[in-house]
């Protein structure tokens, strides 16, 4: 079984496996431990991760990045339209809603949902694993930003089903990032010691997120989750380009925002810019050449220029850090280290605000990069049975306040009751107790729409099926259990109905509350399943049976099953279409390779073993091979490369072998000449 964690970054992704010495962030076929976020359709094929980054500038429209955030959101939101006019490529309505990616593919105009799109990316980073491990791959766990919502994550989940991936943990990146931190260390404090307190920081191409967790032996945790999902490095790109843009107006009289290339290409050059001054005060220069309309361009910027353009930037940095520290209740004297990971972290600007806040150095003893896929990877050797890893146990946070709303259409009146609260532990399950006589609905929704940056609060609806009256006519009492699981997914895990003798009140309000979790943060079971005994009444054994219940869940923006299957299948042609293009392109180079060897032989070491006539007469056929493989030969199905090399051979291969007769002539005699 493998054991896999992957950092599914909105820029950059990484993957993490375990093996027998340890856990090691693996290198993809072009020996980089990075697989950036994209995937380039073509007319043939698919290119996904570095090969499609190198396509970014002259495959435009077809060329899907940035996609990440795309997730679980109807097409409507205006985070999706704010992207949306920002994006080269075309983003459209899907038809149950959600957002699609229009590009040409295969010569066709093609929709993709961004299930598909995450999947096509997940699947690459699957045979990466794959190869660097030597064996297939399916369990893994994969990281998620901590603010994304159930829409998003049930989106990120149908994704890596689509990849062909078995995902044991959608894993929060920060808490991710904290495991890699406590799992290793030796001197944590003793169970029934203080904790040790550690903040978090993760600030990545597009969000920014903050975490502090408890630390003990052999557990961890999270106090707290803040964030800005709006904040990251492209933000800092952002400001750049918009300054520059302005001066080329002027300066050049380029109206950059209108051409999508040589956007591109100036969102390229501010990147490498802005990495330039973390390392470099002084003034850098800015160079394009050929720019546009022909024209190279060229400017400068110093580090203090920076910072006072992206000064409204660093102002949200302080804000989730003072907030994590109001809802962790602590003091900086409480806080034992700030550790940072995230590319824009870099940033000197950036480190400076958080150290400033805590008044404190920050430690940047943890990978920036490589982190999250770490912390997935070991995260996913301890959900493994087959992986012996330390104990660790990791209790992580609901990032939102849910709250549950009932109604029954017979009976009177609504109620609700807010379920977990911000920063509640989780994995967890409750249960609640309601006494109806007929099947009811459970809405559940996120409390305060303000804190959640997704437009609706809705997470699903819950029918409760089968309820009916007790023999006497009074309501029957529902046991209903609520719970957020590993993945950070809210649901109605169960309802059962409870036959009892003497049942009082009906009250349509929850009678109890109970709840449960077992110190390990990953038991989602609950302990007591029966009613606890009212200590006035007499300890008399009442009878008590418990019946399951249907329930029949809607949950909003969910992907049905059967599109996700179609999805699933479909990424198999376009890899099978994949495999058979590599495999015709790399017949088609054996038949260029063998021209140019042949030709040198020709030349070189045949030169003895063939006649002039003859010679002149192959060089001739050479000499067509190459037209052909640029006229008719430039496109051609696999068999007919492979016929062509055949007939190349036929001439080739006895000379071959006269050549090598004669090679091995002198050995064979010498070696004979050894034995006389
Ligand atoms: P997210 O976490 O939002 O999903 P990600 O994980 O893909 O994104 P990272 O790889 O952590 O993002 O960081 C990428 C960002 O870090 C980019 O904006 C990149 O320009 C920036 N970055 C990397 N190195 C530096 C540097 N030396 N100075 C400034 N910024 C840097
Ligand atoms: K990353
Ligand atoms: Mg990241």
């Amino acid at each position: 079984m493998s054991v896999v964690g992957i950092d599914l970054g909105f820029l950059n992704c990484y993957i993490g496996v375990a093996r027998s010495g340890g856990i090691e962030t693996i290198a993809n076929e072009y020996s980089d431990r990075c697989t950036p976020a994209c995937i380039s359709l073509g007319s043939k094929t698919r290119a996904i991760g570095n090969a499609a980054k190198s396509q970014i500038v002259t495959n435009v429209k077809n060329a899907v990045h940035g996609f990440k955030k795309l997730h679980g959101r109807a097409f409507e939101d205006p985070y999706i339209q704010a992207e949306r006019a920002k994006l080269p490529y075309e983003l459209q309505k899907m038809p149950n809603g959600s957002v699609g990616v229009k590009v040409r593919y295969l010569d066709e105009e093609r929709l993709f949902a961004v299930e598909q799109i995450t999947g096509m990316l997940l699947a690459k980073l699957k045979e990466t694993s794959e190869s660097a491990l030597k064996k297939p791959v399916a369990d893994c766990v994969i990281s998620v930003p901590s603010f994304f919502t159930d829409a998003e994550r049930r989106s990120v989940m149908a994704a890596a089903q689509i990849a062909g991936l078995n995902c044991l943990k959608l894993m929060n990146e920060t808490t991710a990032v904290a495991l890699a931190y406590g799992i290793y260390k030796q001197d944590l404090p003793a169970l029934e010691e203080k904790p040790r307190n550690v903040v978090f920081v993760d600030m990545g191409h597009s969000a920014y997120q903050v975490t502090i967790c408890a630390f003990n032996k052999g557990k961890l945790k999270v106090l707290a989750t803040t964030f800005d999902p709006f904040v990251g490095g492209r933000n800092f790109d952002e400001a750049l380009v918009d300054y520059f843009s302005e001066e080329f107006r002027t300066k050049y009289k380029l109206n950059v925002k209108e051409n999508a290339r040589a956007l591109l290409r100036l969102y390229q050059e501010c990147e490498k810019l802005k990495k330039l001054m973390s390392a470099n005060a002084s003034d850098l220069p800015l160079n394009i050449e050929c720019f546009m309309n022909d024209l190279d361009v060229s400017s400068k910027m110093n580090r203090a220029q920076f910072e006072q353009l992206c000064a409204a930037l660093l102002a949200r940095v302080e804000p989730p850090l003072r907030a994590a520290m109001d809802q962790a209740k602590l003091q900086r004297e409480d806080i034992y280290s700030i550790e940072i990971v995230g590319g824009a972290t870099r940033i000197p600007a950036v480190k400076e605000q958080i150290s400033n806040f805590f008044c404190k150095e920050i430690s940047t003893t943890l990978n920036a990069d490589e982190a999250v896929a770490r912390g997935c990877a070991l995260q996913c050797a301890i959900l493994s049975p087959a992986f012996k890893v330390r104990e660790f146990s990791i209790t992580d946070v609901v990032p939102y306040s849910i709250t549950l709303r009932w109604k029954s259409s017979y009976e009177e009146g609504t109620g609700e009751c807010e379920v977990f609260s911000k920063n509640h532990a989780a994995p967890f399950s409750k249960v609640i107790t309601f006494h109806k006589k007929e099947p009811f609905d459970l809405e559940a929704y996120y409390t305060h729409p303000h804190e959640v940056p997704y437009p609706d609060c809705r997470i699903g609806r819950f029918t409760i099926q089968n309820v009916g009256p007790q023999h006497d006519g009074e309501n029957s009492k529902v046991k209903v259990k609520v719970r957020v699981n590993i993945h950070g997914l809210f649901s109605v895990a169960n309802a059962s109905i409870i036959e009892k003798q003497n049942i009082e009140g009906d009250h349509d309000t929850p009678m109890d509350t109970e709840s449960s979790s077992k110190n390990q943060g990953r038991d989602e079971e609950l302990a007591a399943s029966g009613e606890k005994q009212d200590p006035s009444q007499p300890k008399a054994k009442t009878k008590v049976k418990s019946i399951d219940l249907p329930i029949q869940a809607s949950l909003y923006r969910q992907l049905g099953q059967d599109l996700i299957n179609s999805y699933t299948e479909n990424e198999g042609k376009m890899m099978m279409q994949d495999k058979l293009e590599k495999e015709r392109n790399d017949a088609k180079n054996a038949v260029e390779e063998y021209v140019y060897e042949f030709r040198d032989k020709l030349c070189g070491v045949f030169e003895k073993f063939i006649t002039e006539e003859d010679s002149n007469k192959l060089t001739l056929m050479l000499e067509d091979t190459e037209n052909w493989l640029y006229e008719d030969g430039e496109d051609q199905p696999k068999q007919v490369y492979m016929d062509k090399l055949h007939e190349l051979k036929k001439f080739g291969q006895p000379i071959q072998e006269r050549c090598m007769e004669h090679e091995e002539r002198p050995k064979v005699l010498n070696e004979l000449g050894k034995k006389i």
